[in-house]
């Protein structure tokens, strides 16, 4: 992974140029789509729901330059690693990296738009595994470099849309919406209030003067992670397969109440309840948040998170005893507003809303009880809301 020393897009360059040589006819261009965060709004997103996420300083980029023949070059800048194909065998290599610019190959060439073979070297320094949507931020900018590079027409809703269909059909994880999303409409010190079924979406001003966002990666990620999250799609279906023989009209939990769920408790049985109660709180919670938000009120706010991640903890069930720890570690420190868990879970990171006064305290406190506890330095990362998916020039 590429630090921040020295500006991350230079140095991929000097490395397209060190693996591709120098060219003095064609210029390379370059693009950067960021990770995300989200601050309410978790697991809502395949269930039509509202999510609230943002991008932040932590990116991908892609070195890139078009080619004369139907070649793929795909220079893995961090790992020092190269893989090579036609455009016309888009089989799936071994190794798993590719698979997410291959498939968004495969999702230009099914919409049957032309592309013409490239060479590209990319890395970034979005943390991988640690629920920041690296792989969003990789499709998202190949897609966006492609569009530009070979002047497809595609707007970024199309762009978000291709991407997460990559990552369904071809990389095969059943994600949402949110990620690639969050990382092609990011705005500076902005969340984004996305309504997932229709895509509209409202900006909310989320300026960081008195308080920062930090992130506690547990640097742990539990192999139950991709099976349960497919487990947890197929919960909520079944949900709402019982819950609109009462209500027609429901087609997602989007569409159902917290006490409509409680009035079938029984037929629904109790993990399904569960999760049906949970997810129907937490839509309704995003837009409580964006209320407060709208209100300044942050301390009712980060009370908020406390809950999702209650409901995440006990009744989604989708967090783990490392994340667990983190959070509750921070239910005595008065500088810390909310904690939760966040993304898909099972690892990955906690992020926590903390008062500008006290980041260094905590993050010392939380680094200290980790290793105390697991025996692992535990990364924190205070993060910055950024712009979106764009092209550096
Ligand atoms: C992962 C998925 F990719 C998203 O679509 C979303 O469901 C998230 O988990 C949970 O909110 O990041």
């Amino acid at each position: 992974m590429f630090t921040e020393e020295t500006n991350i897009a230079d140095q991929i360059k000097d490395k397209y140029f060190r693996k591709f040589g120098e060219d003095d006819s064609v210029q390379p261009r370059v693009f950067r789509s960021p990770g995300r965060i989200n601050l309410i709004g978790e697991h809502t997103d395949y269930n039509n729901g509202f999510v609230l996420p943002a991008s932040v300083d932590k990116a991908v980029y892609f070195v890139i330059s078009p080619r004369t023949d139907s070649q793929v070059i795909l220079h893995a800048a961090d790992l020092d690693e190269t893989y090579s194909f036609s455009l016309d065998d888009l089989s799936k290599p071994e190794q798993s990296w590719p698979h997410y610019q291959i498939g968004i190959i495969e999702q230009i060439q099914k919409r049957g738009l032309k592309i013409g073979g490239f060479q590209t070297s990319f890395g970034g320094d979005v943390p991988v595994g640690a629920g920041l949507s690296s792989s969003a931020a990789l499709e998202c900018c190949l897609l966006f470099a492609l569009n530009e590079l070979f002047e497809l027409n595609l707007d970024r809703f199309e762009i978000v849309k291709m991407s997460q269909k990559a990552e369904n059909e071809y990389v095969g994880v059943q994600c949402g919406i949110m990620d690639q999303f969050a990382s092609a409409f990011g705005k500076e010190e902005s969340v984004i209030r996305l309504d997932c079924r229709s895509l509209e979406y409202e900006y909310f001003p989320f300026p960081m003067k008195d308080y920062l966002l930090v992130l506690c990666d547990t640097s742990v990620k539990h192999s139950l992670a991709s099976s349960e999250y497919n487990t947890r799609r197929l919960e909520c279906e079944k949900g709402v397969s019982i819950l609109q023989k009462y209500d027609p009209a429901i087609l997602s939990l989007r569409d159902t109440t917290p006490e409509f769920v409680n009035l079938h408790k029984e037929e629904l049985g109790d993990v399904v309840f569960r999760r049906c109660k949970y997810m129907t709180e937490e839509i309704q919670r995003v837009q409580d948040a964006c209320d407060l938000l709208v209100q300044g009120d942050l301390d009712s706010f980060g009370k908020k998170m406390y809950a999702t991640h209650q409901g995440l903890q006990h009744e989604y069930e989708v967090s783990c005893p490392e994340l667990d720890f983190l959070v509750e570690q921070t239910l005595d420190n008065s500088d810390v507003l909310g904690a939760r868990m966040m993304g898909g879970g099972f690892g990955g990171c906690t992020i926590n809303l903390v008062k500008i006064d006290g980041v260094d305290a905590f993050e010392e406190n939380m680094k200290s009880v980790y290793k105390e506890e697991y025996g692992i330095d535990l990364p924190c990362y205070r993060v910055k809301i950024t712009d979106g998916t764009e092209e550096l020039k």
